[in-house]
């Protein structure tokens, strides 16, 4: 009845921004990303029968509140799909996420969640089925259960059974770097459940916004298979230039960025100016991740750290899906 697993962080190239049913967290959008090497969570799910409500360790310290009450709807999902509706248990979680670095934990996070839970309940799931598992906790996880590339496809159907993420090119395919720039100053944070509700609900740019994800998402698979990384590079900045003036047209409007985060764009197009195939993708957040091939790593690490307001700039590989520890 115990399991352990391990997940990494994704980055979207083409965002997940809004939902049809947030109850079962259907997306009004199919999605792609890079899962990431260096950016982890490792649970350990225990279910026990002496037990008479979930506990939630993270880091080595209890959680309660939101956080904790996210995590046990989740196990009672688990619980449901296995028919134990009774049976509690100890989650143990150990973030690598540096949180400084701007990335949602809860990627790495629910995807060990569902596989840890899953496990140690004794479901035995495929990938398609833990994606659609994990989804459940938080959309962007689903894409964490693979390596490399994976496409999160939004499915059609009413009741979720066909909207659960798929590979695209595993890590070993194709060394694609991201470099998480982090910036020194943080701002008031409009959450990324409640951005992409507001947008879908109130932004006229909304409609434009999901008009164009199918083309973006048919060049950029064509560009990943022929790792063609400019034109990968391109759509997925443009992409998330798009998903960032949904924000501003909504009401009230809103945006993630800050005065460094614009600088670091700058920086980008600079470095494209002076021949460094580099580009930049912003989640819901000020800070910047930006792609860059191998052969640039010494160089782009250089100019972003010289950027004023960025205080650290952490590397990453393509990383792996979800391991059992
Ligand atoms: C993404 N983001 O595709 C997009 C791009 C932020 C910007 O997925 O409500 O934490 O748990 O499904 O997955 C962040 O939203 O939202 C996100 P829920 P999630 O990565």
């Amino acid at each position: 009845m115990k399991a352990t697993a391990k997940a990494h962080t994704n980055i979207a190239l083409i965002k997940y921004w809004g939902k049809r049913d947030e109850r079962l967290i259907l997306p009004t959008n199919s999605s792609l990303s890079l899962t990431l090497d260096g950016f982890s969570t490792t649970t350990t799910v225990a279910f026990q029968e002496d037990l008479s409500e979930d506990q939630f360790m993270l880091d080595n310290q209890r959680v309660e509140g939101e956080a904790f009450r996210r995590v046990t709807k989740f196990l009672d999902l688990i619980r449901q799909h296995a028919g134990k509706e009774q049976l509690y248990a100890t989650v143990n979680s150990i973030n690598d996420v540096p949180t400084a670095a701007g990335f949602a934990s809860s990627a790495s996070g629910f995807a060990a969640l569902a596989a840890a839970g899953a496990k140690a309940i004794g479901l035995d799931l495929d990938d398609q089925a833990l994606s659609r598992l994990t989804r459940q906790g938080s959309g962007s996880a689903c894409r964490s259960i693979y390596g490399g590339f994976a496409e999160w496809e939004m499915g059609e159907l009413t009741d979720g059974s066909d909207s659960y993420a798929v590979p695209i090119a595993p890590a070993e395919r194709w060394d694609v770097r991201v470099a998480a720039v982090v910036l020194s100053s943080t701002m008031k944070k409009v959450s990324s459940r409640a951005g992409m509700k507001r947008t879908v609900e109130t932004s006229p740019f909304y409609a434009g916004w999901i008009d164009s994800i199918p083309n973006d998402l048919k060049q950029i698979k064509e560009a990943i298979a022929a790792k063609d990384f400019e034109k990968v590079g391109s759509i997925a900045e443009a992409n998330c230039l798009k998903m960032h003036a949904t924000t501003l047209a909504a009401n009230p409007p809103f945006t993630y960025w800050h005065d460094t985060t614009m600088r670091v764009m700058q920086t980008v197009g600079d470095m494209r100016g002076d021949g460094i195939p580099a580009y930049f993708t912003i989640d819901a957040g000020p800070n910047v991740k930006v792609l860059y091939l191998p052969e640039d790593e010494v160089r782009v690490k250089q100019k972003l750290s010289e950027i004023s307001g960025v205080s650290d700039v952490i590397l990453s590989k393509p990383g792996q899906g979800i391991s059992y520890l």
